[in-house]
């Protein structure tokens, strides 16, 4: 059975694949499962047809049969356990990818998506100048320790696996900002990520979508 996920119909980032589908369809790629892709307008997304798939009205979701998720870390877990290619089968390295993959959402992920959200959301109230430097502060601590942790290596633990796979998607929110330059290790992890075949497949596969809502 194809899974069917959902996009964004037009996507807030001009397809720069930071829409948290990019890393559903990067699974997708990495493990060679073909997919479907239902795009949704902002208005569709909190209708009541979405918000049965997903009860906060957002994208992605992702169907198989007659099972729905949401929550793109969810998600990418259920394609990395059913399929082979983004964990290990040694039960510890295993244990250890998926300690990864909560690391990058429930550790570094929050705090880069304060900073997004305080440049995006915060620049005219009059407390911005002084609460920016506390979020950047915090986040630069994350990504030391981060960066201390990958030191040379190529990955996160041995080979490329669903936890390398979330951590690039969260790091690539920081592009543009500055912060990630200030960790060369850091920015080589990510590029090593964006250069695998897989990601660009996904890649390309989003831009597609919103270059094609240019011409509409
Ligand atoms: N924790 C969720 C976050 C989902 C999320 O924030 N989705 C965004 C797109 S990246 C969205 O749908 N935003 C529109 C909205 O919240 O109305 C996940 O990882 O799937």
């Amino acid at each position: 059975m194809t899974p069917i996920i959902t996009a964004f119909e037009r996507s807030p980032d001009r397809g720069r694949g930071l829409a948290r589908d990019m890393r559903v369809r990067w699974a997708l790629e990495e493990v060679g499962q073909p997919y479907g892709v239902r795009l949704v307008s902002f208005k569709a997304m909190k209708e009541p047809a979405h918000l049965a798939l997903h009860p906060f009205g957002q994208i992605p979701t992702y169907e198989e049969g007659d099972l729905a998720l949401f929550e793109s870390g969810a998600i990418v877990f259920h394609i990395a356990e059913r399929r082979w290619g983004l964990l290990p089968d040694d039960a510890n390295a295993r244990a250890r990818a998926i300690t990864w993959m909560f690391a990058a959402l429930r550790t570094m992920e929050p705090p880069i998506v304060d900073l997004g959200n305080a440049k995006l959301l915060e620049r005219d109230e009059t407390w911005y100048e002084q609460r920016l430097p506390v979020v950047e502060e915090r986040l630069r601590k994350r990504l030391e320790e981060l960066s201390r942790r990958v030191g040379d290596a190529d990955w996160l633990d041995g080979k490329f696996s669903a936890g390398d796979l979330l951590m690039v998607s969260v790091l690539l929110r920081l592009k543009g900002s500055g912060m990630l330059d200030e960790f060369p290790n850091l920015s080589a992890y990510v590029a090593r990520g964006e250069a695998r075949p897989a990601y660009k497949r996904a890649f390309n596969a989003q831009l597609a979508v919103f270059t094609s809502t240019l011409t509409k």
